[in-house]
């Protein structure tokens, strides 16, 4: 191996051991630098006769470039590896689940709260809505309900601070104070249409479309333990119009309760009950189609024919008009249609009960 060789040789293991670009450069410069081996080499010619100078010359430049080559292939070997190094390090994988922005999703009294509304909708009742705290009149006096009746009292019933007998004073014990309101706004606004001159005088006995209405929402009792919460929810329904009986009224709260736990034969019963609003009244039970409890009745619902006393609260004549009420907890609905055996639950906040319902 001549000396030009064994400098290429030289080269080659300097480039091979720099781990680095920089330790690379460095190794560059022994061989290519201003006092490299190879410059030494060039600056060796002049001292040489004219034909060797050509021929060494030439040999130098040709090792030279042996060199660059070598140098060139190490810049590229070290800047793949730090490529990949990088590559390693930056790795990515795909296969790993996202990171999800967590999805919310309806409260399972909320869906009951929906489908009653869809059911009943499809049916032609109108939903009202008004404020849970209420006055006294409405919530108990405008409902046939007695002075000495004891959901009056402290112990069944939330009181607020001042409040009169009709100012808000009281938070609403059902949803019957929005259906009075509702019908009292019915009526006004048909009989200033039909007679204004008459619009406020005594209880209006000409023609007006009917009132059908359910109002869902909170309602409020001193109660509370496993199955009583003081905070509930209830829809109350009231059908209102000139012949509508408790013939209507079975076949809507039969269709009601058919669809709302989709099977069609489920079986109903009205059992003779006493609320001050209605007269007759009627507590309803549906049977337990399938289970261990295969047979049996519950209670899901108070219903009746709305009282004449009621009626003229309303601003309507009762020997024109006649209708229907009822009332229910669709709590126990919910837990009924899910399976839900302790009702705190729905209350609790707890994310592992209500994700199950998303
Ligand atoms: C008007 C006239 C009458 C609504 C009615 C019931 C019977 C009833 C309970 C069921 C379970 C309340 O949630 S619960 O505790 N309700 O038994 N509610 S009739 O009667 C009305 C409503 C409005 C104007």
């Amino acid at each position: 191996m001549n000396d030009l060789s064994s400098i290429i040789e030289m080269a080659r293991l300097a480039f091979e051991k720099a781990l680095t670009p920089a330790e690379l450069e460095n190794s560059k410069a022994l061989f290519l630098g201003k006092s490299g081996r190879i410059t030494e080499l060039m600056k060796g010619l002049a001292a040489l006769p004219v034909e060797e100078k050509k021929t060494r010359g030439a040999a130098i430049n040709v090792a030279k470039q042996g060199i660059e080559v070598a140098l060139n292939a190490r810049r590229q070997a070290l800047a793949d590896q730090e490529l990949q190094a990088q590559l390693q390090a930056e790795a990515l994988d795909v296969t790993l689940p996202g990171r999800q922005r967590g999805s919310g999703g309806l409260h399972p009294v909320s869906l009951t709260l929906e489908r009653i509304e869809s059911i009943f909708g499809s049916m032609g009742f109108e939903v009202a809505q008004g404020p849970e705290i209420e006055s006294d009149w409405f919530n108990f006096t405008a409902l046939n309900t007695p002075e000495d009746h004891p959901a009056r009292s402290m112990h069944d019933t939330f009181y607020v601070e001042g409040g009169s007998a009709h100012a808000p004073n009281l938070l609403r014990t059902h949803t019957s104070p929005m259906q009075i309101r509702h019908a009292v706004q019915h009526v006004k606004k048909h009989r200033a249409a039909v007679d204004p001159a008459q619009a406020n005088q005594g209880l209006f006995s000409g023609a007006m479309p009917e009132i059908r209405v359910i109002a869902p929402g909170r309602t409020y009792r001193v109660d509370s333990d496993a199955t009583h919460s003081p905070m509930f929810h209830q829809c109350e329904g009231l059908w209102v119009g000139e012949n509508i009986s408790f013939k209507d009224l079975k076949f809507v709260f039969t269709d009601f309760c058919r669809t709302f736990f989709e099977n069609p034969d489920l079986v109903l019963r009205f059992r003779p009950s006493f609320f001050p609003f209605t007269e007759p009244s009627a507590e309803i039970d549906i049977q337990f189609p399938s289970g261990t409890l295969a047979g049996r009745w519950l209670e899901v619902a108070g219903s009746g024919q709305v009282h004449p006393n009621v009626i003229r609260n309303m601003g309507l004549d009762p020997e024109r008009y006649i209708g229907f009420a009822f009332g229910m907890g669709f709590d126990r609905l919910t837990m009924l249609r899910y399976g839900v055996n302790d009702l705190r639950l729905f209350f609790d906040g707890d994310l592992r009960f209500l994700s199950q319902f998303r």
